[in-house]
């Protein structure tokens, strides 16, 4: 199994995680973000929207990061991370698609600028930061009103849920997500699981050093 994506991608962190927690190892193959290859023809042929991750298992090419999990746990053997019980799963689902639909654009609208400058991109302005900086706290205290005094994002068991707000407020820590009291027990709770410890490690040794 090959895994098109990069070492400092949140959706390859999410996919790498689930991987570790099914003791399953897919080969890294780096897309250079830095050098826009996402966005290059032959990336493009893998993802026609010119973004990772991407997988390739036994000649079945899958794009977009939810779709990719839900076939990986289905897939791969070891614990489910979705869960049986209906309403939870529905839960599940629904905290995915807020995670997708509103935390993730308020948290690129807040990064914009830096974004661009990195990626050597037009300056976007202000404007979108502060758009951001109003979208974001909405998403948190629902998150917080949620998840506080919750073992996991969807009923008693690790799922998907858990695997993408975790990774994402984790790529986001320079917007102190974790000064919420309701959010940090649980999220210092999945941070000490085995497969994000790991998954965090696999994604580090990826990345060869200082870029100029
Ligand atoms: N909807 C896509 C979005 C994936 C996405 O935004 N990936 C980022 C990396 S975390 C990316 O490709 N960034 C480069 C770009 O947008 O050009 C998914 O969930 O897989």
């Amino acid at each position: 199994m090959k895994l098109y994506g990069h070492f400092i991608s949140v959706t390859t962190l999410q996919v790498v995680t689930l991987l570790c927690a099914k003791n399953h190892r897919a080969e890294l193959v780096i897309v250079d973000v830095f050098a826009r290859e996402q966005k290059k023809p032959q990336h493009l042929a893998r993802h026609p929207f010119g973004h990772i991750p991407v997988i390739e298992d036994d000649g079945f090419w899958l794009y977009e990061t939810h779709a990719i999990l839900r076939y990986l746990d289905a897939r791969l053997p070891g614990p489910l991370h979705s869960p049986t019980v209906l309403r939870d799963r529905a839960r599940m689902d629904q905290w995915l698609c807020i995670e997708q639909n509103y935390l993730v654009p308020a948290a690129k609208k807040i990064m914009a600028r830096d974004y661009a400058k990195m990626m050597g991109q037009p300056d976007p302005g202000e404007g979108i930061v502060e758009a951001g900086k109003r979208e974001l706290p909405v998403a948190l205290d629902q998150f917080g009103a949620w998840i506080a005094n919750k073992p996991y994002v969807a009923g008693d068991t690790f799922s998907l849920a858990d695997i993408c707000w975790w990774a994402m407020l984790r790529q986001m820590s320079q917007m102190k997500p974790l000064d919420d009291s309701r959010i940090l027990p649980w999220w210092t709770r999945v941070d000490g699981r085995t497969e994000c410890r790991q998954a965090v490690e696999i994604l580090a040794s990826a990345d060869p050093g200082p870029r100029l």
